[in-house]
């Protein structure tokens, strides 16, 4: 595999047993055979950004793959679909989402796929458990490094899930 494959991954939930449907998702993500499954953070119990709903888990792994971004999109969003994701509401309540945050160092802006995705800099429920196993990648639309970025935000609504 080339070293340009490293990814970070956003995991999220609040349908459903979501700590399962989570843990899930990364074994689904260990047995593909173009990925290599680096890290994966704590779990967190998030307060909800967005319209009112359940509290989220969330959590972030850090992956190697020879997978290109579309291809890894495609993987991602059959995971979604195979634990039962309906796209609803955009900012609605749901099982699974798989959000590729980081790809290298690439930026990449398509109709389908941004990258870095474009609200990680300021979602605590991200650059957290990201930090964790992170720190010091540079997210590189900023040209800070996770850690950094992490520091900057209000935490009070994430807590380590226990
Ligand atoms: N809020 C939290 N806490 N965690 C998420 O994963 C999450 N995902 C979303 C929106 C609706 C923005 N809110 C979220 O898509």
């Amino acid at each position: 595999m080339s070293n340009d494959g490293w990814c970070a991954i956003g995991l999220g939930s609040n349908l459903g047993d979501s700590k399962a449907i989570l843990t899930g998702a990364i074994e689904r993500l260990k047995i593909h055979p173009q990925i290599e499954l680096l890290a994966v953070s704590s779990w967190y119990l998030t307060a909800p950004i967005g319209p009112p709903q359940p509290d989220y888990v969330n959590g972030c792994a850090t992956i190697e793959t020879s997978l290109t971004p579309l291809d890894l999109l495609d993987v991602l969003q059959s995971i979604e679909a195979e634990f039962g994701r309906v796209r609803q509401e955009v900012w609605g309540a749901r099982t699974l989402d798989l959000d590729l945050l980081l790809y290298g160092d690439r930026i990449i802006d398509l109709p389908i796929l941004q990258i870095p995705h474009p609200h990680m800099c300021d979602r605590a429920f991200v650059l957290i458990p990201l930090a964790e196993i992170a720190p010091d990648r540079i997210e590189p639309s900023s040209g800070e490094s996770i850690a950094t970025l992490a520091k900057k935000l209000e935490s009070s609504g994430v807590k380590l899930l226990l």
